[in-house]
């Protein structure tokens, strides 16, 4: 034997028996060469929920048959879009593997559909995430296998061309791949992905919306959403969750362009996997979403209420739809939040009593506006102060903030009305056939303000065109306070 093989064999030899050759030995365990016992069909569920834990089954043949179909959905009330999915749902099927599962994956395209599809799993380890091998025509099926390498949460993706149409239609998903013994259990576990739709129209035109591969690629958002739609986590499709518990969320970001400021308003996550790694950071307010990257954060619930979900990207939470809804039910703990305790006027040294009604900072106050004055100032009144909530064209958004447009409520009773924006608004209204249950703080107007507010939202979007006056307005301002209760009646 040469002097130069015996040096080979040597170091050969001293790198197999020990790890000191290993770059990074503490990173991760190698689960290559783990061998798989028995075999299982996956099960795949649809958002907002997730199949069951792993728990502590063994790695194992896992297998999956996912179906791709493109079909018709909703947007928003009234706007029509031609998703295409993993699954039937936006996002896509979630599912649930172990670290070193043998994935057997079955991609069928419906022949229903028109165009071929293909899917990239972050959890493959291999060319294109799987992509190179599963491109699939309409009526034909494809199957790959892959090894689940590393644990984590990964997203998965159509990475066919033009692939960012495909992932704006929908096309997207996650796999969770759990550790050796999986993760540790929790109350509730839920599967929220965030994505952004680019449509002809603007928000909330109504109509089938054709895809706009132009504002797409200018990154103009028209629906920034969580779960395919405005709306998919509000009202009765609230996320819930009692006191006490603790909540997982398996958080994913679609894309295809813009990247989440995930947040829970009136929590703190406990913990945060971050970018769905094995690093836990602790006592996090909001955590990055990356496109084409996830995130699992977990909290406890302490106190009863409804928690909103939003990409503090905040105009996308209120204008473009990321908002979501986790109810909690249970008892209340003044100690942990106590509510308002007390409501006071406040008055500053020196400070004059405020007078009521108090008059536009320096403004002068014209007393008899003609109606296209009162329209005019009443726009701008509404596009400072209402439209946050009822939006620019009074629509509302479903689930959350009752429309001011063509609604039902305001037209058949304008005291009522003048009370709302006077007082506030609480407890259940029906407007337009739908229910809402939510909170409309008192707007801190004067009589001329509310009048003109008033005036140009019923001389809009096809209401009763009233006109209103200040001195109507005064006039409930003189009465007490109608409680919320009352008003419903
Ligand atoms: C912070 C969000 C918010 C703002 C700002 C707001 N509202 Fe509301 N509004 C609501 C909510 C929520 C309700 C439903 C309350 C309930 O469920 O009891 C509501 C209800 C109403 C209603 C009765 C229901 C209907 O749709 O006809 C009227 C009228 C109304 N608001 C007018 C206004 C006007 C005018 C302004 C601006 C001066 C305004 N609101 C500002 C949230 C808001
Ligand atoms: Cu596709």
């Amino acid at each position: 034997m040469s002097n130069f093989i015996k040096r080979i064999l040597v170091v050969t030899i001293a790198c197999l028996s020990s790890v000191a050759c290993k770059q990074n030995s503490e990173s991760s365990t190698d689960y290559s060469t783990l061998a798989v016992v028995d075999q299982m069909t996956a099960e795949l569920t649809a958002p907002p929920f997730v199949p069951k834990p792993i728990g502590n089954r063994k790695a194992t043949k896992l297998i999956v048959h996912m179906e791709i179909k493109e079909e018709q959905g909703e947007m928003a009330d009234g706007v029509k879009y031609n998703y295409w999915t993993f699954g039937g749902s936006v996002p896509g099927s979630f599912i649930r593997a172990r670290v070193g599962d043998e994935v057997e994956f079955t991609l069928k395209n419906h022949p229903d559909n028109k165009l071929p599809h293909n899917i990239d799993l972050h959890a493959v380890t291999g060319p294109g995430g799987g992509a190179a091998s599963s491109l699939v025509a309409p009526g034909h099926s494809k199957t790959f296998n892959f090894k689940c390498l590393n644990p984590g949460l990964f997203v998965y993706h159509c990475a066919t061309a033009p692939v960012g149409m495909h992932i704006a239609n929908g096309m997207y998903g996650l796999i969770l791949v759990e550790p050796e013994g999986g993760l540790p259990p929790v109350d509730k576990e839920y599967y929220v992905m965030q994505g952004d739709f680019y449509t002809k129209g603007k928000y909330g035109d109504p109509g089938v919306q054709p895809f706009d591969m132009t504002k797409a690629v200018e990154e103009k958002a028209d629906y920034v959403v969580f779960n395919g739609k405005v709306g998919a986590l509000t009202g009765d499709k609230s996320l819930t969750a009692k006191v006490g518990e603790t909540v997982r969320i398996y958080m994913g970001n679609g894309g295809p362009n813009l990247v989440s400021s995930f947040h829970v308003i009136g929590e703190i996550f406990d913990k945060v996997h971050i970018e769905g790694g094995d690093m836990i950071n602790t006592n996090i307010q909001t955590t990055l979403v990356p496109a084409g990257g996830a995130v699992i954060v977990e909290f406890k619930v302490d106190v009863p209420g409804t928690l909103i979900l939003v990409d503090h990207s905040i105009f996308r939470a209120f204008n473009k739809g990321a908002l979501g809804m986790l109810k909690v039910e249970g008892k209340e703990n003044g100690k942990i939040y106590s509510g308002t305790t007390q409501e006071g006027i406040y008055m500053p040294e020196g400070g004059t009593i405020q007078n009521m009604p108090k008059v536009a900072n320096g403004k002068e106050v014209i007393v008899n506006k003609t109606l296209a004055q009162q329209m005019n100032d009443g726009k701008n009144i509404f596009s400072n102060t209402c439209f946050a909530c009822h939006q620019s064209e009074g629509q509302g958004i479903p689930n959350a903030f009752p429309p001011l447009a063509k609604s039902d409520y305001l037209n058949a009773d304008i005291d009522r009305s003048i009370n709302a924006v006077l007082h506030g608004l609480s407890g259940e209204v029906t407007v337009n056939g739908k229910k809402y249950n939510s909170v409309m703080t008192s707007q801190n107007l004067t009589d001329q303000e509310i009048s003109d507010v008033l005036t140009y939202v019923y001389n809009s979007w096809g209401n009763n065109k009233t006109r209103v006056t200040p001195e109507m307005v005064k006039t409930q301002r003189a009465k007490p306070a109608v409680k919320a209760k009352d008003m419903h009646e």
